[in-house]
């Protein structure tokens, strides 16, 4: 064990080295032929949304473009990308979803 001094150094120096993980968006993007219905439901599927949630995101995608359904990890938003991604073109709908670091 160090003194208090070296501990507190060590304690200054590890606070300024350890940064959060970096965090990215998942992002649907807006598309003419996938059903409202179908998007709403993968929204409430894959980011834990409730119906009003989901479709509160599906509509401002609809409107703007695209729009945002979570926040995750790195690993976390890839998988969720891949989940909804399989799910859409399995039920022959063109969606797309991406990410993109926060
Ligand atoms: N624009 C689609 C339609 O009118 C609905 C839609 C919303 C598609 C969101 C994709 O990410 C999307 N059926």
């Amino acid at each position: 064990m160090g003194t208090k001094q070296e501990n507190s150094t060590v304690l200054e120096r590890e606070t300024q080295k350890l940064k959060p993980p970096p965090m990215y968006k998942v992002i649907l993007l807006n598309d003419d032929y996938t059903p409202m219905e179908f998007v709403v439901a993968i929204v409430q599927e894959y980011f834990n949304k409730d119906r009003e949630a989901a479709m509160q995101i599906m509509l401002k995608v609809h409107r703007d473009g695209k729009g945002i359904c979570g926040v995750y990890p790195k690993d976390i938003a890839q998988t969720k990308v891949e989940l909804v991604l399989t799910h859409a073109r399995r039920a022959g709908h063109p969606l797309q979803c991406v990410m993109e670091e926060v």
